[in-house]
């Protein structure tokens, strides 16, 4: 699995790009990064940045739309035309860097589109006009397109707020380059089951990007991956290692009060561990399991599959190294 995670992180304590590039480069298992636009491009070139990026050994995955204040009261759908343009704009930029960079995609979170109140919104017009912007930027560039949803922060009720509403959107824009990002903290927070929608898109070729944190389901936690909903994170490895995922799975964490680079080595210590138990357990056999539909079969494969991490001496070794 090819793993990539969040520079802010690391611009927590210092707030120099290249230093952060450079902080994660150190870090054995991480392949690539995202960048957010516009706000990693301020003070270094595209040029600059991507030389910084081939100078560690890392590859550019996505550039992240970043809009800030003046898109408050929505990005795409804002009732006032010319912001709208200007949220556009700002993607078709975005796609540009995207392909300076050679990223994979750019991902858009429209964190502002949406309403607070009854009453607040003209919910058809703001589909309609959200719409055909995703068919402006997805025209505009070859590059794949991919739309992130979360149900609500920044509004309290985000218009894409749900892995069905992110399709109907899918399917409505009708464009081979939109696909979806997945954020397993923000499926929690709408109470999805994450592996549902892994599974569905990964069968339809929409799976654009993994994001893996974990929470307690209330609120955007980013807590490290695996660490509250083990099972639930194993279960959506399932089907990346099932249908051979080849995007990134990204962590989305928020390391407020640890050290970035040692909670980067957690989350790859946890999905390393996660990915071996599937590998000894067996993914054929985790499919029989499945196709049982049985509970309590279910509940066996987990028991044997925390017996065999016991009696694995080479699994014993990786946990000392990982202690140490
Ligand atoms: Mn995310």
């Amino acid at each position: 699995m090819k793993y990539a995670t969040r520079v802010n992180s690391f611009l927590r304590i210092n707030k120099d790009l290249k230093k952060a590039i450079g902080d994660i480069g150190k870090i054995d298992g991480i392949e690539c990064i995202d960048l957010n636009y516009p706000e990693h491009f301020q003070t270094y070139s595209v040029e600059e940045v991507k030389g910084f990026l081939e100078v560690n050994g890392l590859s550019c995955n996505a550039i992240n739309l970043r809009f800030r204040d003046e898109f408050l009261n929505g990005e795409f759908g804002n009732t006032q035309i010319e912001v709208s343009e200007k949220a556009i704009e700002l993607c078709k930029e975005a796609a540009d860097v995207c392909k300076a960079m050679e990223g994979d995609q750019i991902i858009i979170w429209l964190g502002f589109d949406g309403f607070d109140y009854s009453f607040q919104i003209d919910y058809v017009k703001v589909w309609e006009q959200v719409v055909r912007a995703f068919r402006q930027v997805c025209d505009y560039t070859q590059l794949p397109v991919s739309i992130e949803y979360k149900p609500y922060e920044e509004r309290v009720h985000c218009l894409i707020d749900s892995f069905g509403t992110t399709m109907m959107m899918v399917e409505e824009v009708k464009r081979d380059n939109l696909g979806v990002t997945l954020d397993f903290c923000h499926m929690l927070m709408k109470k999805e089951n994450p592996a549902f929608a892994t599974a569905w898109l990964l069968e339809r070729n929409k799976l654009f990007n993994m994001h893996l944190n974990d929470g307690e389901g209330s609120t955007d936690d980013g807590l490290m991956v695996g660490t509250v909903n083990l099972w639930k994170t194993l279960e959506v490895f399932y089907y990346l290692k099932k249908y051979d995922f080849k995007g990134a799975v990204y962590f989305d964490t928020f390391p407020k009060r640890e050290a970035a680079d040692s909670e980067c080595e957690a989350n790859i210590a946890m999905c390393r561990r996660i990915e071996n138990m599937i590998d000894t357990y067996g993914l054929e056999k985790i499919g029989r399991i499945v196709e049982k539909n049985d509970a309590v079969s279910v509940s066996n494969m987990f028991v044997a599959m925390l017996n065999q991490m016991a009696v694995s001496p080479g699994n014993a070794l990786a946990a000392e190294k990982i202690c140490v």
